[in-house]
């Protein structure tokens, strides 16, 4: 089992679609184990996006992603971080294929309403970033013997 963090940007939030994201990664089968309405400071953008400090467009992004609420969401299933990623499409929209968060919804890669861990190791620095010192949810879904094998 693995679990990856996904975050529903302040683009996705100003424009009322949480819930939508949201439900494409339950939809896909991926069990919710944590959820958090949150406002990002600097300090958290920058140990979020740490690989990114000193890049161009560093101040753009640290910017954009304190600009207003975000949600924070723990997503777990056998390979978690590979479907997130999939579902979301390439990080820019335009590259993204269709039927994806990125294609659907977006233009541009400063704008790209989504944002899920790259790897299991990633998803574990970010998880303890986003839901420090919280207890993730530990449950099974009836309908589990149907979507894991
Ligand atoms: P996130 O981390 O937001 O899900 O994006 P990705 O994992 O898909 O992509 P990333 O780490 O390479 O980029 C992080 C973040 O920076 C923005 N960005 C990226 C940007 O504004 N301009 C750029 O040239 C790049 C490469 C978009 C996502």
């Amino acid at each position: 089992m693995e679990r990856t963090l996904i975050l529903v940007k302040p683009d996705a939030m100003q424009r009322g679609l949480a819930g939508e994201i949201l439900a494409r990664f339950e939809r896909r089968g991926l069990r919710m184990v944590g959820l958090r309405l949150l406002k990002v400071d600097r300090n958290m953008a920058k140990r979020h996006y740490a690989e990114h400090v000193g890049k161009p467009f560093f101040e753009g992004l640290v910017a954009y992603i304190t600009s207003a609420p975000i949600v924070a969401a723990v997503f777990e299933g056998t390979n978690a971080v590979a479907a997130a990623r999939q579902l979301m499409g390439s990080t820019r929209p335009t590259e993204a294929a269709p039927g994806t968060i990125r294609a659907d919804f977006g233009l541009e890669v400063g704008r790209n309403l989504v944002h899920g861990s790259d790897s299991v190791a990633s998803a574990k620095r970010e998880i303890d970033i986003f839901f420090e010192g919280q207890r993730l949810a530990s449950w099974k879904r009836d309908v589990d013997p149907w979507i894991f094998e």
